[in-house]
């Protein structure tokens, strides 16, 4: 057992990234690169979630890879297994049970409010399954399982902490405590990158234009192009204004990446056209890019070696989420036999 797992003084936070396409500039700068320092301040649980990620079609070989990919990414990014317990979702049975427990005390108007199943449903309208519908009580489950005090998130996942929260306080009240109380944890600096392409939409990495995002593994050609292309305004000045979507994400990116205030930024580029102001960006992005594709590529190379380390960290995963799990189980009326 880890010193990680069982280092119950620091306080513990939990979060999870969907394996449903390779993580986008958006994942990263929003929240993972914010990961890899919160290992310093907490006990930390990390998880790729690839039972969410079914909630919309996937095919079998590219979801197995991207398992692979986003497990590797996120050491590759410097998230240590010696500070943070690293695992795939589906290697620990207890959050599908725990879901199920939930979703039994979980009101369908409380689920039909999810800005994210209005979204997805309505982006997947040939596919609007239950698995999409409820995967709020799975998300609630992931949380709960490990008795987190904080759930980092984004702005884009409050409502799922929120739903987490609840259910763990009607779940405490109805059968007796069971659940710690999660708090949404805001990070320090967590931009939210938006779609180079419709630049008032959030960047996803399941968008089906290629173009409007970045992908992790996408090479430094790719990466320029793509901010060559990237939609901006006829204004011709790099200052950033309400109105002006499409430059003010990317000085938001250029920002983020090279640590320049957006007032050093405009001052940078007065005077000069948006062609030179998306090539910096470009050329910074591929560079913050580049020394995590190399250590990707060496991770990917071993996939023995991956699988050992997952193996590993569901162990260890398991062991803490089963005391959670067959402590509501007993709450509930269950046996544990
Ligand atoms: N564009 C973004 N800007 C900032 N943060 C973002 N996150 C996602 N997109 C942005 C944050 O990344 C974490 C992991 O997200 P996820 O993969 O679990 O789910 P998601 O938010 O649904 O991400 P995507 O890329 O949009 O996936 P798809 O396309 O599959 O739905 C979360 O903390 C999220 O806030």
């Amino acid at each position: 057992m880890s010193e990680t797992v069982m280092n119950e003084r620091k306080k513990r936070a939990l979060s999870m990234i969907q394996p449903s396409g390779i993580p986008t500039l958006g994942n990263y700068l929003g929240a993972l690169r914010n990961w890899v320092d919160l290992q310093d301040e907490l006990d930390c649980f990390f998880a790729v979630a690839d039972l969410h990620a079914i909630t919309v079609r996937q095919e079998p070989a590219k979801l197995r890879q991207q398992i692979y990919q986003t497990f590797a990414l996120l050491l590759a990014i410097g998230l240590d297994p010696e500070k943070s317990l690293v695992f795939v979702q589906s290697q620990v049975p207890a959050h599908t049970e725990l879901a199920w427990l939930l979703a039994c005390n979980t009101q369908f108007g409380e689920l039909s409010r999810m800005t994210q199943f209005k979204d997805k449903s309505a982006k997947h309208a040939d596919n609007i399954n239950l698995g999409l519908f409820a995967y709020p009580t799975l998300m609630a489950a992931d949380i709960l399982l490990y008795q987190p005090e904080y759930v980092p998130v984004g702005a884009d996942q409050k409502q799922h902490c929120e739903l987490a929260r609840d259910l763990a306080t009607r779940f405490n009240n109805t059968y007796g405590n069971t659940f710690v109380m999660p708090d949404p944890y805001i990070m320090k600096t967590g931009a939210r990158v938006r779609s180079l392409q419709e630049p008032t939409k959030k960047m996803s990495k399941s968008d089906e234009n290629q173009n409007s995002f970045i992908s992790m593994l996408d090479d430094k050609d790719t990466v320029i192009r793509k901010f060559k292309r990237a939609v901006t305004d006829s204004e011709a000045c790099v200052r950033y204004a309400e109105g002006k979507d499409g430059i003010n994400n990317l000085m938001e990116i250029y920002s983020a990446v090279t640590g320049k205030s957006l007032a050093d930024i405009e001052q940078e580029f007065s005077g000069r056209g948006y062609g030179d102001f998306k090539l910096a960006v470009g050329e910074s992005v591929a560079e913050t890019l580049a020394p995590i594709q190399a250590k990707l590529t060496e991770l990917m190379g071993d996939k023995a070696q991956l699988e050992a380390m997952m193996k590993e960290s569901a162990g260890h995963a398991q062991y803490v989420a089963a005391r959670t799990l067959s402590k509501a189980r007993k709450r509930l009326g269950y046996l544990n036999l």
